[in-house]
């Protein structure tokens, strides 16, 4: 190939971003890229074209950080994940570019108002919750901390699904993010990969290389085809990849059946690879055991490992240093199929023996595991595995008989403890543990948080714990301060950088220097002027968007994340119902102003999860019209929470509720962002609350409730909820008047079988914690009464959360688990 020098090829002007050269860019990308004037141009017009202009500035930066990493040879990250769920990208990269102002006045400049096209953005919702955000939040700092990485995942057509309320009751919708077109996301159609299902294996050809090699045909093939989107980090100093995946067909038309009449039937190819990576499975918590689940993550898996091997063999020339120069780490099991993906490049296509080769798997990958729930982890019927895979069974089994051989021999472990590390689970119809595959085929398995990994250690990973005990590990959970303050609080940002510098947006445990204003009267002022006025924020949605009045005085207590038992969303409202009667009882008290604001989705087949969404709306709708508690007491439930509703709902809040059953939250996040934009928590000692208590001080924070080892010694001794319910006369008569219809006089028994549940078996021990919550929520109240201790203490919650950032966690996994910085 004929190719000039670099240094004698064109470069691209320098950009300058002066507000009317910028105006200038806009209206040249809406003339030439979207083909309209201004005149013409609608407001989706302009963010597009908005768009474009802050893409070409990041595309400057994304190649000179991909042109160092290969002129540095230095070790690359690979973040496999199912979810990313990444929100709005406009705000985000403006910010971080250090462009706001100058954007702001460029399109201002044009009559364009930023704030409003802003909003014309769709949410990137490929995520359900926690998990998927944290890979977002990963992704921005480790360009920021200028880690060389690398996300992979799948780009779905429809993410998380658009939860809407129908008398009172979650309907699902499918969300179309990708309507009006993704501006941020380049299509590689020359890194695609063909990806196998089913079929046959054979030996591979006798040539006397490779004793383990095998030659496995797949039935149906697919191309997976990747759409990469910048991930830029703070001050852009480097710009990283997150590379989505798309399916399709071989043949997009089977021209003999076409041909001969089957019109449908030409298109069969075509559907199928749109069916893989069409949806994102809208499950939290339960493991949905679907065959197109499988292979979602095997065709993510394949691809990324197949793109990975071949860039290292691309620049490296040697597989085997491929641990010295990538790290893959597998967010939760659902990428944990790679292991063994890796293993069959090795073994089959790079004829490596199976010892070297399974060297090579463990030193390259790292585990995260998200959860101890045992609904929540994964596990595939054998038949099933082995019809889809049948190469990478047999790997599986290879692997098990090393392992259970080891295990047996020099580590003397017994029946027991043999069923329980085995990959196969033999209890029931025999299955595939994706858990112990990924802790087998890693060499760190990290928890993500300090109570979370020790609990690992103890339950679900206690026998493998006891064969490998270096390889189980912490990495707290973080958040990214830039989206997660100076975004979404611009207010409190600028009050923080008044009092004390801007050392902080560089590190952010320089926060600390807040505890020096936390007691000053004139600092604690501005502090509540700014609350208060992102509260009118929110009051003003909530009467825009669903007709509340809501007083932004009252203090604003919220709940905001997945709907599920464990997290207790029930102990919240049965306390709502109790306050209610308490409120009515005594109305000569002086009750402190609330509105308890709920949000979050429930898994579509998830029961219970619907139901308590339901309740929440009853209890909201009996509440808000009853003149006896007016302007003490609201209920609200928030549809559609999503990202961009947290980055309002967030600096908005109070209080914090994070008070899942002790033992059961492996970190949560949320407590966090909270925490951050200068809310209190009420919380039990669980996930990373822990943490959050060492950082900010018993006093700062309101823990309630049992603790993870008293829960489960309950548990143990055999938990009778019935004669805790029958003595707190508070909880029994809120129970009482949900069972019996006081809030659904439509359908009396609607709550009956919910509430007899907590008399029956009460999983989640609402009823154990239920005075000590109550307890806890009045001196919260009494808290509030006093607003120089209200806000000394919240200041000291913003003043400590520093630790928090995900810069600090991704800096732990770059040094401890990847070998990098
Ligand atoms: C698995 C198989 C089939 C279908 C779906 C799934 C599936 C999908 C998503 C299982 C679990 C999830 C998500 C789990 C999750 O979000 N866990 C949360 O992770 C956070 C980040 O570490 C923690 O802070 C939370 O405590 C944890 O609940």
């Amino acid at each position: 190939m004929n190719r000039a020098n670099a240094s004698t090829l064109p470069k691209p002007a320098p950009r300058t971003s002066d507000p009317s050269v910028l105006a200038e860019e806009i209206v040249e990308r809406l003339t030439y890229r979207i083909g309209k004037n201004a005149t013409a141009a609608k407001s989706h017009d302009w963010l597009a074209a908005t768009i474009l202009v802050i893409r070409d500035r990041v595309i400057d930066r994304w190649i000179a950080s991909t042109q160092k990493t290969y002129e540095d040879e230095g070790k690359r990250v690979y973040y496999l994940s199912l979810e990313f769920l990444i929100g709005r990208l406009m705000r985000d990269a403006v910010s971080n570019l250090g462009l706001m102002d100058e954007m702001r006045d460029a399109l201002a400049l044009l009559g364009v108002d930023i704030d409003v096209i802003r909003e014309l953005e769709p949410d990137a919702a490929l995520g359900n919750g926690g998990l998927g955000r944290l890979a977002a939040c990963f992704m921005e700092s480790m360009a920021t901390v200028d880690v060389p990485a690398y996300g992979y995942g799948i780009r779905y057509v429809n993410g998380m699904f658009r939860q809407e309320m129908s008398d009172g009751w979650q309907v699902e919708l499918p969300e179309t993010w990708l309507a009006h077109g993704n501006n941020w996301e380049f299509e590689r159609r020359e890194a695609s990969y063909e990806i196998g299902f089913g079929g046959t294996v054979e030996l591979a050809a006798a040539d006397g290389s490779g004793d383990h090699a095998r030659h496995w045909k797949p039935h149906d093939r697919f191309i997976a085809t990747p759409y990469d989107t910048p991930v830029v980090g703070w001050r852009a100093n480097r710009v990283n990849t997150l590379r989505l995946w798309t399916a399709q067909p071989i043949d997009p038309i089977l021209l003999d059946a076409f041909n001969a009449g089957d019109h449908i039937g030409a298109l069969k190819e075509s559907n199928r690879a749109e069916a893989l990576t069409r949806v994102l499975y809208p499950a939290d918590s339960t493991a949905a055991g679907q065959e197109l689940r499988l292979q979602q993550e095997y065709f993510f898996s394949s691809a990324s490992l197949q793109d990975i091997v071949r860039r290292h063999v691309q620049y490296f020339g040697d597989i085997r240093t491929l641990p010295d120069k990538a790290a893959i780490q597998l967010n939760d099991t659902h990428p944990a199929v790679s292991v063994a993906e890796l293993m069959r490049i090795l073994i089959d296509l790079h004829n490596i023996d199976f010892d070297e080769a399974w060297d090579i798997t463990r030193r390259t990958f790292g585990y995260t595991n998200h959860t101890l729930l045992p609904e929540a982890l994964e596990s595939w019927p054998v038949p099933l595995f082995e019809r889809l895979l049948p190469r990478h069974m047999q790997l599986v089994y290879a692997i098990n008989a090393k392992l259970l051989i080891q295990a047996r021999r020099e580590h003397h472990f017994e029946d027991a403890a043999i069923s329980a590390i085995s990959l196969i689970d033999e209890s029931g119809d025999r299955r595939v543990r994706m858990g112990n595959l990924a802790f087998v085929g890693a060499h760190s398995i990290n928890g993500v948080s300090a109570l979370h990994t020790e609990l690992m250690k103890e339950t679900v990973f206690a026998d493998l714990h006891r064969l490998y005990p270096d390889r189980i590990n912490n990495k707290t959970n973080g958040i990214t301060p830039r989206r997660w303050l100076f975004q979404c609080n611009p207010g409190l940002t600028t009050l923080i950088r008044e009092a004390i510098g801007d050392a902080f947006m560089d590190d952010s445990e320089a926060l600390v220097a807040l505890d020096g204003v936390a007691d000053d009267a004139a600092f604690q002022e501005k502090f509540a002027a700014v609350k208060h006025a992102n509260k009118i924020v929110l009051s003003n949605l909530l009467r825009d968007r669903m007709g509340l009045k809501i007083d932004p005085s009252a203090m604003f207590d919220t709940q905001i994340k997945r709907i599920h038992e464990y997290k207790r969303q029930l102990l919240n409202i049965i306390e709502a119902v109790a306050l209610y009667d308490q409120i009515r009882s005594h109305p000569e008290r002086d009750w402190v102003p609330r509105v308890k604001l709920f949000g979050g989705k429930a898994a579509p087949s998830y029961h219970n999860a619907k139901l308590i969404i339901k309740l929440a709306n009853d209890v909201a709708r009996v509440i808000n019209h009853d003149p006896a508690v007016q302007g003490l007491l609201k209920v609200v439930f928030i549809p559609n929470y999503n990202v961009s509703m947290a980055e309002i709902m967030m600096p908005a809040a109070d209080l914090s509720e994070q008070i899942s059953t002790a033992g059961m939250e492996a970190s949560g996040t949320g407590n966090m962002k909270f925490g951050l934009n200068g809310a209190l928590t009420i919380g039990t000692l669980d996930g990373a609350n822990v943490e959050m208590r060492d950082h900010v001080g018993a006093e700062n924070i309101m823990i309630f409730g049992l603790t993870a080892a008293e829960v489960a010694a309950k548990r143990a001794e055999g938990y009778k909820p019935r004669p805790i319910i029958e003595q707190s006369r508070e909880l029994s008569q809120a129970l009482a008047a949900i069972a019996s219809g006081v809030f659904s006089p439509d359908d009396r028994n609607r709550y009956a079988g919910l509430v007899n549940g907590l008399y029956e078996h009460d999983w989640f021990m609402v009823a154990a914690d239920f005075d000590s919550y109550s307890a806890m929520q009045r001196h919260v109240d009494g808290i509030w009464t006093d607003k120089a201790d209200w806000y000394g203490k919240a200041i000291r919650n913003v003043a400590h959360m520093g630790w928090f950032s995900s810069d600090r966690t991704i800096r732990q996994y770059a040094s401890e688990i990847w070998g990098v910085l």
